[in-house]
């Protein structure tokens, strides 16, 4: 349906929607540019649905306006390269003038190109997959405040992935069994004692005596053994607090704190990023909730995007998946993009894939990608072969269950990390470390559900 709009001192006839789409557009190379797997509703045109994609995420809204100035209509997003997925789905890219967007601000980034859009009637789904930064909106960013090297650096680790391990059961425990599960989690070789993601400052646990009692643990443990210990210190908690929580870490001497980072929001991820560069420490970020929206393929947006704005405004470790083993669901090629994301100073899709776009990084430093869940001894070699020695290996239950308690399980933790190093089977290397021996008699190489 076409309708008059005034232009300035004109009139012009606006196809409404569709002047938002131009199937052969070339952006700009200053433009940012999303891509979206669109579903259109039952009766609805892709075309139309890209339009209002585009639409609602730029300057427009449901109907055509009075008037539209000119400075504004050269505001519009444009939907192109329609790309039909053969199951009633289709890829669409929706390129953006960055004056669009605020620099510096991942909130109103989001509020624009992951807003209304998701829930418009006229879009059955709707999944932002992936998102390119121009180097305009990239430089008003840090990005990792350590980054990989950074972080090695802090711990002495050059030839192999960093180990670490959460206590488990994941919360309930106080001060004293806490620190005796830390200490001979360490001291069995593991690097870094994590918290849980739902772990904060329960009564039974409160944030600052678990920080002082397990820093005396690291402290005894790095005499102990010579080692370069890190406590992954989860400071989730209302922005105020956790800026009081950053700063006892950073009294503490601890280097490092995670983050939940999904369920802050952006808006804390980047107050959080700032204040721990005061204080030069690594942030972890755990990804809890992601899969609320990142798990179907036909709605939401893709942990590629969640990563990629992740390592834009500066985390060091962020969580990826497990390749094929594991007890959380992720495919390995995904495991693998998000690797390449995190590491890479230009990230390049695959040929065939359609679905990502090349992004560099233009100088920001690489994440750590951290494999986790329902890993144990036995999937470590398939972890370290497919996704590389660049990466933290976190294995909670794979330690804190292991036959002969916490410090048998960091043992044939490193154990198995040594023996994939070596090329070494890892039964031949049980042959003579007991630890992983136990290890592969309880959890063998079956995969965990
Ligand atoms: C793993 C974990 C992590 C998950 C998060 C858990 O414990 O601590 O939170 O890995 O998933 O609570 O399940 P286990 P992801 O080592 O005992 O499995 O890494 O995919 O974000
Ligand atoms: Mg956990």
């Amino acid at each position: 349906m076409s309708y008059l709009v005034k232009i300035g001192d004109e009139e012009e006839e606006f196809e409404w929607y569709l002047d938002f789409v131009k199937k052969d557009y070339k952006p700009k190379d200053d433009e940012l540019i999303a891509i979206f797997r669109i579903t259109p509703a039952d009766g609805i045109s892709i075309e139309d649905a890209v339009g209002r994609v585009a639409s609602e995420s730029s300057v427009g809204t449901w109907t055509t306006l009075y008037t539209l100035p000119p400075r504004i209509r050269n505001l519009m997003a444009k939907g192109y390269e329609i790309i039909s997925l053969n199951d009633g789905s289709y890829l669409a890219k929706v390129a953006y003038p960055l004056d669009l967007f605020e620099e510096g601000n991942i909130p109103q980034l989001m509020s624009s190109i992951a807003g209304n859009i998701f829930g418009m009637k006229a879009i059955k789904g709707l999944r932002l997959e992936d998102i390119y930064l121009p180097e305009h909106y990239v430089k008003h960013f840090k990005g990792p405040i350590k980054g990989i090297k950074g972080v090695r650096d802090s711990l002495k680790i050059y030839d192999r992935p960093i180990l670490a391990t959460v206590p488990k059961p994941k919360v309930g425990m106080d001060i004293t069994e806490y620190s005796e599960a830390a200490y001979e989690i360490l001291s069995g070789g593991i690097d870094l004692l994590k918290d849980d993601e739902n772990l904060s400052s329960q009564n039974f646990i409160k944030f600052r005596d678990r920080l002082n009692s397990v820093m005396k643990v690291i402290d005894k443990v790095e005499k102990e053994t010579g080692e370069k210990k890190g406590y992954l210190i989860n400071v989730t908690a209302e922005t105020n607090e956790m800026a009081k929580r950053i700063k006892l870490v950073a009294d503490s001497g601890n280097q490092f704190i995670m983050i939940d980072f999904v369920i802050i929001g952006w808006a804390a991820v980047q107050t959080v990023r700032n204040l721990a560069e005061e204080y030069s420490l690594a942030i972890h970020a755990h990804r809890a909730f992601h899969a609320a929206f990142t798990r179907n393929s036909s709605h939401g947006l893709s942990m590629f995007v969640l990563a990629k704005l992740a390592r834009l405004i500066g985390v060091d470790h962020i969580h990826v998946g497990t390749p094929g083993v594991g007890k959380l669901e992720a495919k390995t090629v995904d495991v693998i993009n998000l690797c390449n994301l995190l590491r890479e100073n230009v990230y390049k899709p695959k040929d065939n894939d359609i679905f990502h776009l090349e992004q560099p990084w233009y100088g920001l430093k690489p994440v750590f990608p951290t494999s986790s869940g329902g890993l144990h001894p036995g999937t470590l070699p398939i972890v370290l072969e497919t996704l590389g020695k660049d990466l933290i290996i976190q294995v909670g239950g794979g330690v804190m269950g292991h036959p002969d308690g916490p410090r048998a399980g960091g043992k044939a933790v490193r154990q198995a990390i040594d023996a994939a190093i070596k090329g070494i089977k890892l039964e031949k290397y049980a042959e003579d470390h007991k630890e992983l021996q136990r290890a592969l008699e309880k959890w063998g190489f079956i995969k965990p559900i």
